[in-house]
């Protein structure tokens, strides 16, 4: 197997982390006709798709909390790669020890060693990065999408009529301020901590940072006056904000250097992260050991000899204050 570039080697320039656009984006919808871009064909079927992730990557962890919210365990498999991403890209590495460390799975669906050969199973010159999460196609043998933030969206409305949840955290008198907002986390806090961990200049670094806390000023902000982004309602702005939160204070404060305060300085997000966490079927789909394991193991570029810190133990399940707060 060819030697991937990894997505942020490739991609820093003048000191500026940019990440790629997703290739693949065709769309499951309830009857199999196109979404919002693609191709038709991929309808919402129980058993028909899978989705390949790490429990490391925020994005990948987004779809992995939308299955659970709608009620999609039974219907939608998961295979989760190994933590230690390197030259090849994502493994499938798998045994009994880093199955109970870990959480990996191997490839359920059949016999790669890394996950780049599904990207490349149907498109040998595929030129994009390797990335999860991949929701997969078993009846094509296909990738159907490898953006989070559109398969969050098929999984919070296609598969209504199978499962019967209708909860809606996209629901269309709130989109104009979840996509606002959505804005600013994204290129403040979601990806704000990655182009701050892997700045490659002082001025790079401070500014991303500086934005990044200024960011998180106006969330905190926020979740003084209210329950939610948006108001009383939880929609997908705040599961995608919360994917960052859960990672902040073992990883991202400390290997990306976003180090201006901790996550628990903030009082209204720590206790609105304790919130969501709580929440039905959200605490298992959060592998603290491999979410460190992967970013202290694979970023050797920015920790060299891989060495995982300590860390204090963080007790999420600690009764929050927000019941009392909003009531
Ligand atoms: N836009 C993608 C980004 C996914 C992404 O960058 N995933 C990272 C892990 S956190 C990855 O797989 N990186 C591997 C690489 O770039 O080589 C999404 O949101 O789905």
């Amino acid at each position: 197997m060819k030697e991937l570039t990894s997505n942020w080697k490739s991609s820093i320039k003048s000191g500026e982390y940019k990440r790629k656009d997703s290739q693949f984006r065709h769309w499951v919808t309830a009857d199999g006709s196109t979404g919002p871009s693609g191709d038709a064909g991929f309808k919402a079927e129980a058993d028909r798709y899978h989705l390949f992730v790490s429990l490391a990557c925020p994005w990948a962890h987004r779809t992995l909390i939308f299955r659970q919210l709608k009620g999609l365990a039974s219907l939608i498999s998961v295979s989760v790669v190994h933590p230690d991403m390197h030259a090849k890209g994502w493994s499938f590495d798998h045994d009994e020890t880093t199955q109970a460390l870990y959480g990996t799975t191997g490839d359920t669906l059949g016999q790669s060693e890394f996950l780049a050969e599904k990207y490349f199973a149907n498109d040998t010159g595929y030129q994009g990065n390797i990335t999860v999460p991949v929701l997969w196609d078993k009846k094509t043998g296909s990738i159907v999408n490898n953006e989070s933030s559109e398969i969050i969206r098929m999984l919070n409305q296609a598969f209504n009529s199978l499962t019967g949840n209708t909860l809606d955290y996209y629901p269309q008198a709130l989109r104009n301020e979840i996509d606002e907002i959505n804005e600013l986390v994204y290129h403040k806090i979601n990806n704000g901590v990655y182009k701050s961990g892997f700045a490659t200049s002082q001025g790079a670094y401070e500014r991303n940072v500086s934005a990044l806390f200024d960011a998180l000023d106006i969330v905190e902000q926020r979740l003084s006056q209210q329950r939610y982004l948006v108001g009383e309602t939880i929609t997908e702005a705040d599961w995608r904000l919360w994917t960052t939160l859960i990672r902040f204070d073992a990883v991202y404060h400390t290997h990306f250097k976003c180090n201006l305060k901790q996550l628990n300085e903030f009082p209204n997000i720590y206790q609105y992260m304790l919130e969501l966490y709580q929440m039905q079927g959200i605490a298992e789909t959060v592998n603290m050991a491999h979410i460190k394991r992967h970013y202290y193991a694979s970023h050797l570029a920015i920790n060299p000899y891989g060495i995982v810190p300590v860390g204090h133990e963080q007790d999420w399940s600690i009764p929050h204050s927000r019941d009392a707060q909003f009531n």
